[in-house]
């Protein structure tokens, strides 16, 4: 009998060790030490036995072996549990590790930080800096710059058209601005003159995009109301500018144009140390029409505004052959101007 008991104990254990999943161990266990293992069919053979001395022992010996079953088959379990866990995180593992070279670092984009730098320029000539919603209303965007409704000028500035009613019922006009200029308007209701402001921001149009232009693009507006303010101070504003920004060996003109809000208007264009030109934006002085709209009396107050695009300018100045370039984040492009 004894024989036979370690025989069925040796047969388990070294069927626990050949166990290689824990599926397996599941299943192994209830065999082993089920009602129907050898072990168990071994205690139903006890009572065939002879003396009483004899029962005792076969039985001590299969309790023993069945302790030892249970316990080998908890460290098998253990054990293959551990594997398959190390086993899964291993094929789970992110190597956060990889090695990409030298650490990279970040810069502004070409545009904020062309951006930045007029901003820079313009408080070094003493302006200070405004802002306005780049979602306007028809007001500001066209009404109070001497466009009504129906002027021509409107055509040149299409962009989305939002209707919507007013809280008082009324129905109302909100656009995608396409220009800083309403800023001007806003710049003269909320604050008292003189006023020295430049307002760089966002703008929209629905302008097709090709190498010179973007349907939304960035542009920088100046404001100078204040008293006797003459076409000579916009003048030598732009050439001070123009040196502070470019650099000594640039010089600008004005060329005669046309714009609604201004009157008279002018383009101003830059002159590059080589000789060539390049065409920067609008100015001109402020249309009476502007300043009664923002609140001013045209007898006691002058002034003069200009606005340019800040992603020609951009372009212009880094020798950019496409606008688009400059919007369709290639790194390798992007990394050249840190
Ligand atoms: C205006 O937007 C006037 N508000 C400028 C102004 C302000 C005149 C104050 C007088 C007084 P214009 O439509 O020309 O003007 O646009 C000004 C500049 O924006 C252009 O010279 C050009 O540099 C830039 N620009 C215009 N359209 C685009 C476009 N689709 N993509 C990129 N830049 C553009």
């Amino acid at each position: 009998m004894i024989t036979d008991i370690t025989a069925a104990r040796e047969a388990a254990l070294s069927e626990i060790d050949a166990a290689r999943t824990p599926d397996e161990i599941a299943t192994l266990s209830s065999r082993l030490t089920g009602k129907k293992g050898a072990l168990a069919q071994l205690k139903t053979r006890l009572g065939s036995l002879d003396s009483i001395d004899e029962k005792k022992a076969a039985g001590a010996a299969i309790n023993e072996a069945l302790a030892a079953v249970a316990e080998a088959l908890d460290a098998r379990r253990a054990e293959l549990g551990a594997e398959a866990l190390a086993r899964r995180v291993e094929s789970e593992r992110l190597d956060l590790t990889e090695f990409v070279g030298k650490p990279t670092r970040g810069h502004a984009h070409l545009v904020t930080q062309a951006l930045e730098r007029l901003e820079d320029v313009f408080i070094g000539l003493g302006f200070q800096i405004a802002e306005g919603p780049e979602v306007e209303t028809d007001w500001h965007n066209f009404e109070a710059l001497n466009m009504g409704a129906g002027h021509p000028a409107r055509g040149e500035f299409d962009t989305l058209f939002v209707d919507h009613v007013t809280p008082d019922g009324k129905v109302g006009t909100t656009l995608l601005r396409t220009h800083t200029s309403p800023v001007q308007i806003r710049t003269m209701i909320d604050q008292e003159p003189p006023i020295y402001i430049v307002a760089p921001g966002r703008v929209f149009r629905r302008d097709t995009p090709d190498a010179t232009h973007m349907p939304v693009f960035h542009q920088i507006e100046g404001l100078v109301i204040d008293r006797d303010i003459s076409m000579a101070d916009l003048a030598g504003t732009i050439e001070a500018f123009t040196k502070a920004f470019f650099g000594p060996g640039f010089t600008s003109r004005l060329r005669p144009s046309y714009f609604p809000f201004t009157e008279p208007s002018a383009e101003f264009d830059i002159q590059r140390p080589d000789g060539g030109w390049i065409e920067l934006g609008g100015c001109g002085m402020v249309h009476p029409n502007v300043l009664r709209a923002g609140g001013l009396d045209p007898e006691a107050w002058s002034g003069f505004a200009f606005g340019f695009g800040i992603d020609r300018m951009a372009k212009e100045r880094h020798g950019v052959e496409d606008i688009r370039d400059m919007y369709t984040n290639d790194i390798r492009f992007l990394e050249q101007f840190s």
